[in-house]
């Protein structure tokens, strides 16, 4: 029997299948978890529904989490299908695309911060507020997606890595106040992986290769292992583990001199 079974989980932040919320799904899937997604606006609405039927779910749900009414509008609607909710997932970043490139200072404008911020750490909080009536009293599990750049200073990741920092704090304030309700929270932090996030972003390649030339394991990580951990956090198996960051980078963070 699956470490999941019997437990219900809304994945957000599936956008193709090579998202690492595809990757969580998967794993999710496999041990036994039935699974709600939500898409980001009407042209995803109908990939997300083909690979939530190779789940074998047929929920997905608009949600951008820009907008308040539509965070209220998705848990009101899962709540019709299902009477409780054993976690969230959240797989979902933005900052302005101008702005993941060149000198901090230069880059990051005061609007480029404040969306940076509201989409990649906020609506963590938000999602966490509209779900936790459905999730209370049920053991539940919140999880996120970090990078790196949250504690160091990544080239170019810019104004990302200040918002993955809020992100990585939110986890940890999430944890103690939803604690006493029996749910946790955690994040995972993912080496570099090609997704659609990825894609446009100057010189990924090459960093794709400086990872796989110094890092521990000599190799990327997928978005498999990545959901393979994820579905860990989420399940009974961490029930002792809150309010914590897990890196799922094939050791790179561990480095000092490569
Ligand atoms: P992806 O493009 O597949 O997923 C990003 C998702 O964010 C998309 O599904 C997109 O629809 C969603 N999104 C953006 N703005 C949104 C909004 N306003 N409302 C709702 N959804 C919105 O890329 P990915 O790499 O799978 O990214 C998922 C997460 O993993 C992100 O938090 C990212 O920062 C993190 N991460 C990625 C890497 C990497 O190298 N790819 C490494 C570490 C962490
Ligand atoms: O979190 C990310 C990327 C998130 C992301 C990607 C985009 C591209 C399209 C956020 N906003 C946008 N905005 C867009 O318009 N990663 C961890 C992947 C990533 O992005 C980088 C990286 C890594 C790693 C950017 C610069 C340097 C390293």
């Amino acid at each position: 029997m699956g470490f999941l079974t019997d437990k219900r989980f809304l994945i957000t932040g599936v956008a193709s299948n090579r998202s690492i919320a595809w990757g969580v799904a998967q794993a999710m899937h496999r041990e036994g978890a039935q699974l709600a997604f939500s898409y980001q606006g009407e042209k995803l609405r109908g990939r997300v529904e083909d690979l939530a039927a190779k789940c074998d779910s047929n929920i997905a749900l608009p949600l951008d989490v820009s907008r308040d009414e539509e965070i209220e509008a998705c848990f009101a609607q899962l709540a019709e299908h299902w009477d409780g909710l054993d976690g969230i997932v959240h797989s979902i970043a933005f900052a302005p695309k101008e702005e993941l490139e060149g000198d901090y200072l230069d880059a990051t404008t005061r609007q480029g911060f404040a969306t940076a911020h509201d989409i990649s750490s906020y609506s963590f909080t938000a999602l966490a507020k509209a779900g936790r009536n459905l999730m209370a009293g049920r053991n539940g599990a919140l999880l996120t997606m970090s990078y790196l750049g949250a504690v160091r200073a990544v080239p170019n990741y810019n104004v990302m890595g200040v918002a993955k920092a809020s992100l990585e704090a939110n986890v940890r304030y999430m944890a103690a106040s939803l604690g006493p309700h029996g749910t946790r929270v955690n994040a995972v932090s993912a080496g570099p992986i090609r997704t659609l996030a990825a894609a446009g972003i100057a010189d990924f390649r090459s960093m794709l290769k400086q990872v796989e030339e110094r890092t521990p394991m000599r190799r990327n990580v997928t978005i498999e292992e990545v959901g393979n951990a994820a579905a860990f956090l989420c399940s009974d198996l961490a029930s002792g583990i809150t309010g914590d960051v897990l890196y799922v980078d094939t050791g790179y963070h561990i480095l000092g001199l490569g």
